[in-house]
C-alpha cells in the first residue's frame, strides 16, 4: 500500500550525504559520545537506562536540552545560563534556514511553531504544552518562549506601528510578573511555585506579528491565602507589600515595620521574588494606575489584619465567641482597610442566620469558635479569588487584540505538574486529573493518532504498544459512576457523611476498576488512584466540604456593602438580593461544585488544544535540592517513567509528524514539479528511486493525482504518500520549504531580468 517515494532517511539540504552517514553511524553503532547525542532516538538501544545515561552525560556537560523525537526534554540547570537565552541566540534560531539542525533548544520549538502558523500544516494554530513536576522549569520555559515570540514576531516597519507593537509585546511580557506576584508562592519544592494553571494564547496577524494575547487561568489555590503548610509561604504579593511599601504607604495600609501577621509566615526569608517595584511597574504598564494599585494593596493589607482576628470559646452556645484580647484592633483595622463597618464585619464572622420551620422563620445562631475561624478564612479566600480573577480580566483587556486584528495563535500551556504528597486532597485530585487529561491528549495526538492514521492511510508501520490512561480517566471522571460523580453526589444530597462512609461508597460503587487501589495500612480513610505517573493516596476527610466550597451568603452580602471602590467592583450589589437572610433550601441555586467547574474548564481547554498542532516540552528536575550540577538518577528515572518518555522515543524514531492533504500539498509544492532532482538542491544525489514509478494509491481526481505524481517524482526528499495525505518528518518539511523558497527566488529573478530586457 505504501509508496515510499524516496528512501527513508535521506538527509536535508544542509545535512548532505556525509552527514546522513554520520547520523546513521551514530544511530547504529552508538559510537558518538553520549553527551553529543542530541536526540534520544539515537541512543542504542532505547531503554530507560540508556536514555538516563545520555541525559546525565549531557547535563554534566552543561547541555540542558535534548530532543526526544517529537518532544523536547528540558533539564533544569538550576543556575543562570544567560548565554542560552540571549537575544542574539533567539535571532540565530529565527534566521536559521533549518533550525532543527541547530542544537536542541526551546527556541527550535518556538521557531517551528512560528513557521508552522503560516505553513500549510493543518491545523494552522499551534500550541506548546509544557509539563513536568513542580520546580522542573515549566514557568521559566513558558516565560522564555514568550520573550522569544516577542522578539521574532515584532518587526513592523513604520515607526508608529513599531511603537504600538512594542507596547503590546511589552504588555504581554508584563503580565508575567503580575500574575506570578499574585498567583505564585514559595513551597517546599519550588521558591516560585505557580499556584494556578495558565494557558496564554499569543495572537498573530496575517503578517505574523503579535497583535495581542489572551490568558486563561485554572484553579487558583486560594486556600493558601488563609492557610500555609509548614515551611511554605503565602502568595508573593503579601511579602512584596510588607517589605517594599514606602513609609507613607505603611501608614496608609497599617503595616508598621516589624508587625507580625499569622498569614505571613517566614517574613525573614528573602527571595528574589520579593520585588514589589517590578510588580508595580508591570501593573502600571498594563494600565493599572497608581490609585487602583493603592486600593489593591490596601485590600491585601486588610486581609493580613483579618488573619490576626482570633476568637475564643464563649463557653455558652447562645453567646457569640468573643475575640482574643489583642484581636479587637485587628478586626477594626481590617474593617477600615476593606471599607466595612467594624461591627458588621465582626457580627458576620460570629453569627450565622438560618431559616427553619414551616414559616421559614429566621434564626440567628452564634457560631462555634471553629466556625468563626472558617468564616474568617472563607471571607479572605473569597476576596482574594475575586481579586485574582479581576486582575486576569484587566490583564486580558489590556493585552487582547481587537477581534479582526489576528488570524492565528500560538498557545502556551503551563499547568501544575503531577503531585503526590503524604497527604493528598481535592487540590491534588484536580491537578492530577488535569495531568491525566493532558497525558491522554499527548497519547491521542502523537501515539494513537499516529498509529491509527498510518493504518487508515495504508502506511506500513510496526505498531508500538503504549499505555492508555483511559481506564484511569474513567475512574476519575467517567459516567455514570466515578470518583467525581460520587463526590458531587454527596454535595448534592447535602447529607452528613463521614470520611469512612465516603471511602466505603467509593469502594463499593467502583469496585473492580483497574485503577482504584486501597492502602490497608493507612491510619485514615482514603483511596488510591493508580495514575499514569504513579499511585497517589487521597484522604477522604474534607473532600466533600472542599468540593462544595461553601460561601455563606452573609459574607457576600457583607462585601457588597463595602465602601471601598475596589471591593465595590469585585462585589457589585445584587439587585435581586432583597432578603437579608440566607435563602431557604428550595430557593437556593444549584451548587456548582469545584470539581464540576474544573472539569468544564478542562474540557474547554482540551477543545482548544485539539484545534491546534501541539508541541511538547517535558521539563525534568535533576535533583530536589535545586542545586546545579547534581543529577539524581532515581529522581530523574521516576520522572522519565512518569511521562512515558521511552515509548515516545520509540514512536518518534519511526514516525512522520507532518501530514498534509494531497490537495494542500499539491497547491503548495506544485511549483517544484519541474525540479531536476540531484542538481537543483546542490547535487548531493538524494534521490534513490524506490517506488517512484508507482502511482500513489490515492482517491483524488485525475488532475490532482497527476500533479501529485509529478511533484513526488521531482522531489529529492523522503516522502510517504498515503491514500489521502502525504506524510513526512519535520526535516523533510524544512527541505521542501527551502526548495520552494529557492524556486520562488529564481522565478522572481527571472521575471526581473525579463522586465529589464523589456524596458
Ligand atoms: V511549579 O509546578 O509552578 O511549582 P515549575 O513552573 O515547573 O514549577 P519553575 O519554572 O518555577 O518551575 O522553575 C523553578 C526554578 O528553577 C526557577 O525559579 C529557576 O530558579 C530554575 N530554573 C528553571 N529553568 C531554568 C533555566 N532554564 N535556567 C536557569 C532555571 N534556571
Ligand atoms: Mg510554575
Amino acid at each position: 500500500m505504501l509508496q515510499q517515494v524516496n528512501g527513508h532517511g535521506s538527509g536535508s539540504a544542509a545535512h548532505g550525504g556525509e552527514s546522513l552517514r554520520e547520523d546513521l553511524q551514530e544511530f547504529l553503532g552508538g559510537e558518538a559520545p553520549l553527551q553529543q547525542l542530541d536526540d534520544l532516538t539515537k541512543v542504542n538501544p532505547v531503554t530507560l537506562e540508556t536514555v538516563l545515561r545520555c541525559l546525565q552525560a549531557r547535563y554534566m556537560a552543561d547541555t540542558f536540552y535534548t530532543n526526544a523525537g517529537c518532544t523536547l526534554v528540558a533539564m533544569n540547570p538550576f543556575k543562570p545560563v544567560p548565554q542560552l537565552y540571549s537575544p542574539e541566540l533567539m535571532q540565530e534560531y529565527h534566521a536559521a534556514s533549518q533550525p532543527q539542525t541547530l542544537k536542541p533548544h526551546i527556541f527550535t520549538v518556538g521557531e517551528q511553531t512560528y513557521r508552522n502558523v503560516k505553513s500549510l500544516m493543518e491545523p494552522v494554530n499551534q500550541s506548546v504544552v509544557v509539563s513536568g513536576e513542580s520546580g522542573a522549569g515549566k514557568t521559566w520555559t513558558s516565560r522564555c518562549l514568550m520573550k522569544f515570540y516577542a522578539v521574532v514576531a515584532a518587526s513592523p516597519t513604520s515607526w508608529e506601528s513599531h511603537k504600538v507593537a512594542q507596547r503590546i509585546e511589552q504588555r504581554i511580557l508584563n503580565s508575567n510578573p503580575v500574575m506570578e506576584a499574585f498567583g505564585n508562592a514559595c513551597t517546599l519544592r519550588n521558591n516560585n511555585s505557580s499556584r494556578f494553571g495558565k494557558f496564554i494564547q499569543l495572537q498573530l496577524n496575517g503578517a505574523q506579528q503579535m497583535t495581542g494575547a489572551a490568558v486563561q487561568t485554572y484553579l487558583l489555590e486560594k486556600t493558601r491565602v488563609a492557610c500555609q503548610a509548614p515551611s511554605e509561604r503565602n502568595f508573593h504579593i503579601f511579602y512584596q507589600i510588607y517589605k517594599g511599601a514606602h513609609a507613607e504607604e505603611r501608614v496608609r495600609w497599617c503595616l508598621p515595620e516589624g508587625a507580625t501577621f499569622s498569614w505571613l509566615p517566614h517574613p525573614e526569608r528573602t527571595l528574589e521574588e520579593d520585588c514589589f517595584e517590578v510588580t508595580r511597574e508591570a501593573m502600571l504598564h498594563l494600565g493599572i494606575d497608581a490609585p487602583t494599585q493603592n486600593n489593591i494593596f490596601q485590600a491585601l493589607a486588610g486581609l493580613l489584619h483579618l488573619g490576626n482576628t482570633r476568637f475564643v470559646d464563649s463557653g455558652n452556645e447562645a453567646q457569640p465567641c468573643p475575640l482574643v484580647d489583642d484581636a479587637q484592633c485587628s478586626v477594626g483595622t481590617s474593617a477600615l482597610l476593606l471599607g466595612l463597618p467594624e461591627d458588621h464585619l465582626l457580627e458576620t464572622l460570629q453569627i450565622r442566620t438560618i431559616r427553619a420551620g414551616r414559616g421559614q422563620q429566621v434564626f440567628r445562631k452564634p457560631c462555634s469558635r471553629a466556625e468563626c475561624d472558617t468564616r474568617r478564612d472563607c471571607l479572605a479566600k473569597l476576596v482574594y479569588a475575586r481579586l485574582f480573577d479581576w486582575l486576569v480580566s484587566v490583564i486580558n483587556s489590556s493585552i487582547c487584540a481587537a477581534p479582526n486584528s489576528w488570524t492565528t495563535f500560538i498557545g502556551l500551556l503551563d499547568v501544575y505538574g503531577f503531585e503526590s504528597f503524604p497527604n493528598n486532597s481535592l487540590e491534588q485530585l484536580c491537578i492530577n486529573y488535569a495531568n491525566e487529561k493532558l497525558q491522554q491528549h499527548f497519547v491521542a495526538h502523537y501515539l494513537r493518532a499516529q498509529q491509527e492514521e498510518y493504518a487508515v492511510e495504508g502506511l506500513e508501520w510496526s505498531f508500538v504498544s503504549y499505555q492508555d490512561n483511559q481506564p484511569c480517566l474513567d475512574l476519575i471522571e467517567g459516567s455514570p459512576v466515578s470518583i467525581c460523580s460520587l463526590i458531587n453526589e454527596e454535595c448534592r444530597l447535602n447529607r452528613p457523611s463521614s470520611a469512612a462512609q465516603l471511602q466505603t461508597r467509593i469502594e463499593s460503587a467502583l469496585t473492580g476498576r483497574p485503577c482504584l487501589g486501597r492502602d490497608r495500612l493507612s491510619p485514615e480513610p482514603s483511596f488510591i488512584v493508580l495514575h499514569y505517573a504513579g499511585p497517589v493516596r487521597y484522604r477522604t476527610a474534607g473532600l466533600v466540604e472542599k468540593n462544595k466550597d461553601p460561601v455563606p451568603p452573609e459574607l457576600t452580602r457583607l462585601l457588597q456593602q463595602s465602601q471601598d471602590p475596589l471591593l465595590k467592583v469585585l462585589f457589585p450589589a445584587d439587585p435581586k438580593e432583597k432578603s437579608q437572610e440566607e435563602p431557604s433550601g428550595q430557593n437556593r441555586a444549584p451548587v456548582l461544585t469545584v470539581v464540576s467547574k474544573f472539569k468544564a474548564s478542562l474540557e474547554q481547554l482540551l477543545q482548544v488544544l485539539h484545534g491546534t498542532t501541539p508541541h511538547y516540552i517535558r521539563c525534568i528536575k535533576p535533583n530536589s535540592q535545586a542545586q546545579a550540577q547534581i543529577f539524581h538518577r532515581e529522581e530523574v528515572l521516576s520522572q522519565l517513567e512518569a511521562c512515558g518518555l521511552v515509548e515516545t522515543i520509540h514512536i518518534s524514531a519511526a514516525g512522520f509528524p507532518i501530514r498534509v492533504s494531497h490537495r494542500s500539498f499539491v497547491e503548495r509544492y506544485k511549483l517544484l514539479r519541474r525540479l531536476r532532482p540531484a542538481t537543483t538542491l546542490g547535487g548531493h544525489g538524494l534521490c534513490p528511486d524506490g517506488g517512484r514509478s508507482e502511482r500513489p494509491p490515492c482517491t483524488e481526481p485525475a488532475t490532482l493525482r497527476g500533479l501529485l505524481q509529478e511533484i513526488l517524482h521531482a522531489l529529492p526528499a523522503p516522502l510517504h504518500c498515503g491514500r489521502t495525505k502525504v506524510f513526512m518528518t519535520n526535516s523533510t518539511l524544512e527541505l521542501l520549504e527551502c526548495a520552494r523558497a529557492q524556486v520562488l527566488e529564481q522565478c522572481a529573478r527571472h521575471i526581473q531580468r525579463g522586465w529589464r530586457r523589456h524596458r
